[in-house]
């Protein structure tokens, strides 16, 4: 695990999902300006040992460096959930030492005394943003407009149908959600705000629950009926509480909002008026960033919303066709959502809500949008809506994420993704028969799609979401074992040496291997979008194993292209040489990978699929 800890957090900037449950490191907005610039220069390609210049190795270490960002943050995100504890209450919460403190304090608190300090760092850790600072700012601070300038320009209809707004918390810091309320009155014109929401998915914060309910009191003596509250007896979870939320909403329009956000300056109109236009738009306003240390804003590139084969949301560059126009104000076609969104109350219903068979969290952002889009709607971003919102630190909940957010990764899959669905077991790294992950009953949602009479998910990724790569030439996918030392697993290794090495079995995402039906042996993460670095090839370089971008590999006529069928040997077509096991008192293992003679070592990859296209 020695090159887990070679991370340096602050060069990157992770885009947390939204959720009012809970937040997950996901890759960053950060990883395609990047490659965007990289492109805007020349595509700086992986450099081959022995002939890369000093550019080259600086442009490729720093593309490693996303990499093992991206790849330290699921790690590390899996590593959170077994270190967890039971969330404890804030004042009864002992302040740990450790990464959290430095993270804190980095940027703010340097004049605090040591008492104060350690108050702001147990509520740090309880909340997982900075609710000490939070409690100090007022309710009505001013944020900066950062839309783009045309924005300002534009004439919405005098006429808008009117908004509901919810917004769904566990466990939030009161003066963060008053914000968020006092956010929404303040920046959205009296006659189209309906009213508030507030789902409180049974928040076990007996703070929380006399301050809201005062403050709800006294804005209803005001307005009657102005602020809903509906408390869930227990935790549902983030999407059935956006379900609650939208039962108790009467306005044409709803808002699904976590209640951690301020709202910018004309947020409402321009979403508004899209509706109007056409019901069938689901919209998201475009994100900024709340940093949670300081609660600075942070301005964000425009960008769509997709996800990858994980169904992990992501941040998007925005598709060509939108820059080609040339008008930062025009709205971007998204292929799903991140997770807050805007929806036609009515419209909402009639193309199925959200999957209340999904549990926790994830995945219902990614089933939403590809519902939506297959079935007649679309989804949008709209640049002159700008919302700014708190991406947390850590999380303060107990539950295992991910295997959450697979299962109900495999909902979406089996509902929605026809022959497509194998790419989400191939990118979970999970067999598609008998995986032993209860999905359960998707026979509502099956029956949902065809009264729907929804296009194919081919459709959907050749019109909607033609940026995500397909691997239909998969042939077998899983991890890759030596008959020898079968508790040992290919890895792609420390990153900066695109030298794969042999290492104990976890699984994830740096264990993946894929084999192609045109021979070759992908490792690591499959890349998701055209945008996103390529996938890394096992090449015979002078005779040593090495990792280099497929499409440069194939390009350079390298050798990268091995005969294998399982349980046999693994052997380059052009030098004829083995992947061999040798031992080796060097390693942490006891054993190294070479290219040599084939002296009839087997290997194996976990699953095997049938043809290459389903
Ligand atoms: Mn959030």
């Amino acid at each position: 695990m020695a090159w887990w800890t070679r991370k340096a957090k602050t060069f990157v900037s992770t885009c947390v999902i939204l959720s009012g449950v809970t937040n997950i490191l996901c890759l960053v907005y950060v990883c395609w300006v990047t490659n965007r610039i990289a492109n805007v220069n020349v595509k700086v390609q992986r450099p081959v040992p022995g002939t890369h210049t000093v550019t080259e190795q600086h442009e490729g270490g720093r593309r490693e460096t996303l990499r093992l960002m991206e790849r330290l943050d699921r790690l590390e995100h899996v590593v959170n959930q077994h270190l967890q504890d039971i969330p404890q209450k804030a004042e009864e919460s002992v302040a740990r030492e450790g990464v959290t403190d430095s993270s804190l304090f980095s940027h703010w608190g340097q004049d605090l005394s040591p008492e104060q300090r350690n108050i702001a760092l147990r509520k740090f850790q309880y909340y997982g943003y900075n609710s000490y600072l939070s409690d100090q700012l007022p309710m009505d601070r001013p944020i900066p407009d950062l839309r783009p300038d045309g924005c300002r320009n534009i004439n919405y209809p005098a006429s808008l149908p009117q908004i509901s707004v919810v917004f769904i918390f566990v466990n939030e810091a009161p003066s963060v959600i008053l914000r968020s309320i006092h956010s929404a009155i303040a920046r959205t014109p009296a006659h189209l705000l309906k009213e508030i929401v507030l789902v409180d998915d049974n928040s076990n914060n007996d703070e929380l629950k006399q301050r809201l309910s005062a403050y709800i009191a006294e804005m209803n003596a005001r307005q009657p009926g102005f602020i809903k509250v509906i408390r869930h007896d227990k935790q549902e979870g983030l999407i059935r509480s956006r379900v609650s939320g939208w039962r108790l909403a009467t306005a044409p329009v709803v808002a699904l909002f976590d209640a951690h956000v301020e709202f910018s300056v004309q947020w409402a109109e321009p979403i508004l008026s899209r509706i109007q236009d056409d019901r069938t738009r689901i919209i998201s306003p475009s994100f900024d960033n709340i940093k949670y240390d300081n609660f600075e804003i942070e301005e964000y590139p425009l960008s769509a919303q997709g996800f990858d084969w994980e169904l992990w949301c992501r941040y998007l560059n925005p598709p060509k066709e939108w820059w080609n126009l040339g008008n930062t104000t025009t709205p971007i076609r998204s292929p799903a959502l991140i997770g807050c969104f805007v929806v036609d109350r009515v419209y909402f219903e009639e193309i199925g809500l959200l999957d209340e068979g999904m549990e926790v969290y994830g995945g219902e952002n990614v089933e939403l949008g590809v519902r939506v889009w297959q079935c007649g709607g679309s989804v949008e971003v709209l640049p002159c809506s700008r919302l700014a919102h708190i991406e947390r630190a850590h999380k303060p909940y107990t539950e295992d994420l991910t295997k959450h957010v697979r299962r109900n990764a495999l909902r979406v899959a089996e509902v929605w993704m026809d022959e497509f669905k194998s790419h989400v077991y191939m990118a979970w790294n999970i067999p598609r028969e008998n995986s032993g992950i209860d999905i359960g009953n998707i026979s509502d949602r099956i029956a949902l799609r065809q009264k729907l009479n929804c296009k194919s998910f081919k459709w959907y990724l050749h019109n909607v979401y033609p940026e995500m790569r397909m691997y239909t030439d998969t042939v077998a996918y899983g991890v890759l074992r030596n008959s020898m030392k079968s508790d040992l697993c290919l890895d792609q290794g420390p990153d900066m040496d695109n030298i794969p090495i042999m290492y104990i079995c976890h699984g994830m995402t740096p264990q993946n291997i894929y084999y192609t039906n045109n021979q070759q042996l992908r490792v690591g993460l499959l890349s998701p979008t055209v945008d996103d670095d390529d996938n890394r090839c096992l090449v015979d370089v002078n005779g040593r194993p090495r990792l280099i971008e497929c499409s440069y590999a194939k390009a350079k006529r390298m050798k990268l292209y091995w005969h294998f069928t399982q349980r046999g040997s693994i052997q380059n077509k052009k030098s004829k040489r083995c992947l061999e096991l040798q031992q080796s008192a060097d390693n942490e293992f006891g054993f190294q990978l070479l290219l040599d003679k084939c002296t009839g070592q087997r290997w194996t990859i976990s699953n095997l699929l049938e043809t290459g296209s389903s």
